[in-house]
């Protein structure tokens, strides 16, 4: 019941213009002046909460910066990768800016918001392996990943480790979701284009991965 007035009343989910492997990307889904506003946001979120590099279990410092807004960010040290509540100097995470929420209800649901904000600021030469997320407690809901800043060169595996893999370059203004099988699948970052965006004055990418924690 609930759907059928859903379908009736709320404007349609944009189709995605492509399909990697159960990933439905939105080339160029935000046009250069929501792009800005989108930095301008992230501005004053890194104000608050400042980047960090994060260390991994192996006791390697992380190539990417990050940070978090919502009501979890993600966290690594010698312990191991986990959701913590606070920033790890202490200070509440902040909120989840609006106009990123609007983009998750434009793809995703208005039932639920996102739990976690990730922001992960790629300089020249960061990178990030093929893993799985899988921190989160219900795989049903999809992952939003917002791309901003210098191209980003995504590589998506299947649910298990090995076997071929697939790339496809990700650039400013690209939204993608992960839903379904995808949501499980193996992913990275390769390598960054330097130069490739004037979005950022200083240049590199910044990612914004949305998920829903608990
Ligand atoms: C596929 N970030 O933070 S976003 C991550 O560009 C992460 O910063 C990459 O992978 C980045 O965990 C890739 C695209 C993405 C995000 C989450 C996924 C792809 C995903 C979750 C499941 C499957
Ligand atoms: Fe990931």
């Amino acid at each position: 019941m609930k759907k059928r007035i859903e379908s009736e009343v709320l404007p349609p989910k944009p189709l995605p213009d492509m399909m990697l492997r159960g990933f439905a990307i939105h080339s160029s889904f935000l046009d250069t002046g929501a792009q800005e506003a989108l930095v301008e946001d992230l501005r004053a979120v890194i104000r608050t909460a400042p980047l960090f590099s994060p260390q991994t279990a192996q006791g390697k410092t992380m190539s990417v910066r990050m940070t978090s807004a919502g009501r979890y960010g993600w966290f690594s040290d010698r312990a191991g990768y986990r959701y913590i509540p606070t920033h790890p100097g202490g200070s509440d995470w902040p909120a989840i800016p609006e106009r990123v929420l609007a983009i998750w209800r434009a793809l995703v649901s208005r039932e639920r918001m996102p739990d976690c904000c990730l922001v992960n600021f790629y300089a020249e030469g960061a990178r990030m392996g093929l893993h799985q997320d899988r921190d989160e407690a219900d795989f049903t809901w999809p992952v939003l990943s917002i791309s901003l800043g210098d191209e980003g060169l995504f590589r998506v595996g299947a649910t298990t480790r090995g076997g071929a893999t697939a790339s496809v370059w990700l650039r400013s203004g690209d939204v993608v979701v992960m839903g379904g099988d995808a949501r499980l699948a193996y992913h990275g970052i390769d390598r960054i284009r330097a130069g490739s965006s004037t979005l950022l004055p200083k240049g590199g990418r910044i990612n914004l991965t949305l998920r829903v924690v608990d």
